[in-house]
């Protein structure tokens, strides 16, 4: 039987190349490799407070934006975490083995909470949830960038402390982090990763940009005083413009060494910057022809919210039972 793969992403924005390198362009390569479950996970998303239109339009923009990234409905489920009501109720069962401290402890709620006025209870769950839409499907890998790796650490000491009031319940998951592009860097602000909610102009490169955007952003991404590239003395900005090229060129550290070593940072934009629009045409070309057919995206969620709920089911069944929580005999 093939190990199961599972990973998701917050319909919180626009998709960035930051979120494909760093996921989703990993999830397409293995996507073959294992039984495939993606989500569009909307209950992380309202942890922070969404428009309700927005949030809808988000949601299906991000569904059509799995397909035309390259997931394979045929073969992967791309799933609403809200239309599967189990994630929400094992979140519950895992919160309740799961000390605050470990919640207090996590970077992204430092860093989350440190934005909102009031904290929501949300924000600190934030991970328990993630735990639980991973334990669910009992996934064996989950592939992410490299933001997301203490909450996999968190992952396994839910899973492990689980097992061991309760007895060997779940699966333990792997993090798997993409060898080039785990964690690609605001272009204007390159100390800071990527990130959708991000409100700089020139921050992000969204996936659905057009290419003259595209072409703006980065020409005027950030670098330093140094006039060329010298591989011996690489800023934050210019090791990130190579490692954007790297990933979506799929070349080797040698290869981007010798085209890119002693180039003036004007020629290495431009280069970047072809390579990023010409990587996207296609994925453009096909998010049009996905969204032209709203019935097809609404059947591919549904079935496979369908396809993957008999295990979601079984999963909290034998949760509960162990748990000694009432469940009809
Ligand atoms: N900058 C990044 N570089 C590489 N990978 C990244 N990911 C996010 N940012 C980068 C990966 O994308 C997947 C989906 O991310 P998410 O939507 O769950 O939320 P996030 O990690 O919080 O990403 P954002 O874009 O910064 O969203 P907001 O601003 O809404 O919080 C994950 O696998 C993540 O590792």
């Amino acid at each position: 039987m093939k190990k199961r793969v599972l990973s998701g992403v917050q319909p919180s924005g626009n998709l960035h190349i930051g979120n494909y390198l760093g996921a989703l362009k990993n999830w397409v390569e293995i996507q073959y490799d294992y039984e495939s479950i993606f989500c569009i996970v909307d209950l992380h998303a309202i942890t922070v407070y969404q428009k309700p239109e927005e949030l809808r339009n988000n949601i299906r923009t991000l569904a059509a934006l799995f397909l035309a990234c390259g997931v394979d409905p045929k073969h992967s489920a791309v799933v609403v975490q809200s239309t599967v009501k189990q994630h929400a109720e094992l979140a519950w069962l895992l919160t309740c083995v799961t000390p605050v401290g470990w919640l207090e402890r996590m970077t992204q709620y430092k860093a989350k909470a440190a934005l909102q006025e009031t904290i929501g209870d949300g924000i600190l769950q934030y991970p328990v949830l993630m735990a639980a839409d991973i334990l669910l499907y009992q996934a064996h890998v989950v592939p992410v960038g490299d933001d997301q790796a203490q909450h996999l650490e968190l992952t396994r000491d839910i899973a492990q402390r689980f097992n061991s009031l309760y007895g060997e319940t779940f699966v333990m998951p792997e993090t798997k982090l993409p060898a080039v592009g785990a964690r690609i860097m605001g272009l204007d602000e390159p100390d800071k990763k990527m990130s959708k909610s991000a409100t700089g102009a020139g921050h992000a490169v969204a996936l659905l940009d057009p290419p003259e955007v595209i072409r703006k952003k980065i020409m005027r991404a950030t670098t330093d005083s140094n006039p060329a590239v010298d591989f011996a003395a690489l800023g934050a900005g210019v090791r990130n413009l190579l490692t954007i090229y790297q990933a979506f060129a799929g070349c080797t550290d040698e290869q981007i060494r010798s085209r890119f070593e002693g180039m003036r940072y004007g020629d290495l934009k431009k280069q970047v910057a072809e390579i990023v629009v010409e990587s996207l045409a296609p994925i453009q070309q096909r998010y049009r022809e996905i969204t032209a057919s709203p019935e097809y995206l609404d059947a591919v969620l549904e079935e496979s919210a369908a396809r993957v709920r008999p295990v979601a089911e079984a999963t909290v069944a034998l949760v509960k039972d162990r748990m000694g929580v009432y469940s009809r005999r």
